[in-house]
């Protein structure tokens, strides 16, 4: 690139980062901005590199086998997925990918810090939650909030959506001061479902580095694996905090347990499909523009690459996944099994036209290569073969896809997207779909 061009382009990145900064916005959303423009390749381009694991082409092959066991067994039914193969493949990215997480705890202390029962105007309560949780005699505690409607049906239950937030407060603020598209907490109260959201970095920091390590959750328990190796890192801690909020919600008396999906946008994308895998009580599972180790494949290596992640974040992952990169080829996994073993249960994947660093239609290729789990329960999938046009969400079963117009952020439009799909698993009438707004 000519050194004029750079200059201008840097220039520009500025120009918009600098009211941004006014306005106090996180550092991660200037993150976003800066990978945004880094990464903007032209449409054409972007739609050629797409072409790789096409689900009709031959570098297909290159995937791992999603349905056949270590030892070359065909999986043909249920039984032998959830016996032998879903194992298998969480071990693997437990192993490789994500780092080995620590036992559930022995123990869970939630107390209330403060409580506003006629939040948003008498629509909702409030809660300030201190969640504690003990493991062998060691104990973490971090803050979550959660707003649950006034108005409840007559179980006096409701379902409910748990947001990882990656950003800062003012994107997702409970208090609701400033009100942002990230975490449309009116919407999702009007349609009846409770809310709930911590800081990722109440959590872990997002840190690289020892210091970092020991000053979140990972210092308090350090798991089952090495961290030379397989330890567990940034996103798993993370999923733990979802878990742990999960942890709760089974004890709050509004809330109906069986009905809680997990929501995460980019990092916090990933960590929600991680946390999905893990656990088997979010009965629905949300990845906004998650990206590479999120839903996208990695072997297409479109927009960031595993090379790539692990350099500048290299603490998300477990050290093991090191070795891979340039090396996508020798992954034992790609994500598409990561999707996979949420299935039977509900994963709605969101991805955004001009987010070429989490390669869209690698997020859509690692839904459409997943898919197969969830026809083993005799559930139908969205067309594995078609991936739909801009704005034209697709629900197919307990599976749905979108591509918004836009880049890359989680909007009050995905957010009615996917409430529309939980309505939808949970037979809750759906409102009629609006046109996206950025
Ligand atoms: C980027 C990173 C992505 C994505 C994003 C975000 O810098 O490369 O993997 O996670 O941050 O979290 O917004």
């Amino acid at each position: 690139m000519p050194v004029a061009t750079m200059s201008l382009a840097t220039a520009g990145f500025w120009l918009l980062a600098v009211p941004w900064l006014v306005l106090g916005l996180s550092r991660d959303s200037l993150d976003d901005l800066a990978v945004n423009r880094a990464a903007e390749m032209p449409v054409d381009s972007a739609s050629a590199a797409g072409d790789q694991m096409t689900v009709d082409g031959e570098p297909e092959d290159a995937l791992p086998e999603l349905l056949q066991t270590a030892d070359g067994r065909a999986v043909r039914d249920v039984r032998m997925w959830e016996e032998v193969r879903r194992g298998e493949i969480l071990e693997l990215f437990e192993r490789w990918v994500y780092g080995r997480s620590p036992d559930a705890p022995d123990s869970l202390e939630v107390a209330d810090i403060e409580i506003e029962e006629a939040a948003l105007d008498g629509a909702a309560t409030r809660k300030h939650l201190r969640i504690a949780a003990t493991l062998d005699e060691k104990t973490f505690a971090f803050e979550a909030w959660v707003l649950i409607p006034n108005q409840r049906p007559e179980s006096g239950q409701v379902p409910a959506m748990l947001l990882i937030n990656n950003r800062g407060v003012r994107q997702a603020d409970p208090m609701r001061r400033n009100r942002s598209g990230f975490w449309p907490v009116e919407e999702i109260i009007e349609r009846g479902y409770a809310t709930a959201v911590f800081q990722t970095r109440s959590v872990d920091p997002d840190r690289p580095g020892h210091e970092a390590r020991q000053a979140g959750v990972r210092g308090v328990f350090s798991g089952p694996g090495d961290p030379e190796s397989d330890g567990w890192a940034t996103l798993a801690a993370w999923a733990w905090g979802a878990q742990r909020v999960m942890d709760y919600m089974e004890k709050e008396p509004a809330i109906d347990a069986k009905r809680v999906g997990v929501i995460g946008h980019s990092r916090g994308g990933k960590a929600a499909l991680l946390a999905g895998a893990l656990d088997q009580r979010f009965a629905l599972v949300v990845s906004n523009n998650s990206g590479c180790g999120g839903a996208a494949l990695s072997r297409r290596r479109v927009g960031e690459t595993v090379r790539e992640i692990n350099r500048r974040f290299p603490h998300w992952f477990a050290a093991n996944f090191k070795r891979f990169n340039d090396r996508e080829e020798d992954l034992p996994v790609d994500q598409h099994q990561l999707l996979a073993l949420i299935a039977p249960r509900g994963l709605y994947v969101g991805s955004a036209r001009e987010d070429h660093w989490a390669d869209p239609q690698g997020e859509f290729l690692g839904l459409a290569h997943a898919s197969p789990a969830w026809r083993l329960y005799g559930l139908s999938t969205l067309d594995p073969e078609q991936m739909p046009p801009v704005d034209e969400p697709v629900i197919e079963g307990r599976t749905g896809y979108h591509i918004r117009s836009g880049g890359h952020n989680l909007t009050a439009w995905d957010w009615t997207r996917y409430l529309d799909f939980a309505d939808r698993l949970w037979e809750k009438p759906a409102k009629p779909p609006q046109k996206p707004q950025e």
